[in-house]
Parts: structure tokens; sequence; C-alpha cells
């Protein structure tokens, strides 16, 4: 089998790609290889218990026990595609609890990530539109409800935060964690 031909048989399958796979190919893409983290429950705004068994370290910070956090941070989102307030400061080492509030009538997420991260998850969320993510480092939050997220910021620099439905992301549904 020449080199054209597996192009040909991957672009085949996946062309056939199940929301399942997507899901599996976004994460390989992220370079998420845990299968804890191939566990997720959809665009659901309960609470997520949290599980220190999934606990990754990232570029920017880890997830933590919500009850270990150290301030709350208040935020809403909106149908103007507008997270109030747009920049957060936070000291290194703090255990940041976010209480998100959506506002609007469409469904809105919290995702935090470095910025190019979250540039490339915006992408396959684009080129898969009914794939369902759900990671330690985001919220889902139904209209008129309030999501959960704690995260302990342990390493200084500058972080985003976004809403990476389709479309969302593109409007400038954005924020910044600044970690001093
Ligand atoms: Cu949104």
């Amino acid at each position: 089998m020449n080199k054209t031909t597996l192009a040909l048989i991957t672009a085949g399958v996946l062309g056939a790609t199940s929301i399942a796979t997507a899901h599996v190919f976004l994460m390989v893409a992220l370079g998420v290889t845990s299968p804890a983290a191939l566990a997720h429950g959809g665009h659901d705004d309960k609470p997520k218990k949290f599980d220190a068994s999934r606990v990754e370290d990232t570029p920017y910070g880890r997830a933590a026990d919500p009850k270990k956090a150290t301030r709350t941070v208040h935020l809403t989102m909106d149908d103007r595609m507008r997270f109030t307030p747009k920049e957060i400061v936070v000291r290194r080492g703090e255990t940041i609890r976010f209480l998100v509030r959506n506002e609007g009538k469409v469904l809105h997420e919290m995702v935090l990530g470095t910025a190019e991260e979250l540039a490339k998850h915006a992408e396959l969320m684009r080129k898969f539109p009914d794939m369902e993510h759900d990671e330690p480092n985001m919220a889902h939050v139904k209209p008129g409800a309030t999501g959960e997220l704690a995260w302990k910021f342990d390493k200084a620099g500058t972080f985003s935060f976004a809403c990476l439905i389709p479309g969302h992301f593109e409007a400038g549904m954005t924020g910044t964690v600044v970690v001093k």
C-alpha cells in the first residue's frame, strides 16, 4: 500500500466520523491521553464532582476541589457573546471557584486554556459542531443557570477563557486570566 492509498483510506475514515470518534480525535489533537479524560457527560450544567484522578497538570494550572477554593469569582455570560468581567487577575497559588451565570437565552460555556489551545479547540468545534465535550477545565451553562468551575492557578502567565460554541468564539466570546 503506498502513502496515497493510506491517506485516502484515512480521509474516508475521518469522513465517516461519528460524534464519539470526533471526540477522541479532539482529545488526541489536544494531547489529552488519559482514558478518564475521554469519559464525558455532554453539555450539562450540573456541577461536576471533583475527581482527583482526572487532575492533570496543564500550562495554565490544574483542576481543583471547589471546597478548597481560596476565592470565588462571579462571571456572567450573555447573548452579546460577552463575558463580564472580561479580565480576571489572580495571584499565583490561588484556587479560584468561578461561578458562571448564563444571562442569555442560548447555551454558553466557559473553557479555560491557553489562547493557542482554545483557538485550536474552537476550530475543531467548528468542524464537529455536534461534538460533546466535557472536561475539568470547562463549565457548560444552560440559559438562566449558574455553572461552577474550580481551578488552581499554580503558574504565572496570561491565560484565556472562552466560549467555544461555534460562532461564539469567533464573535469574541473570550476573556483573560492574568496570574501574577
Ligand atoms: Cu457562548
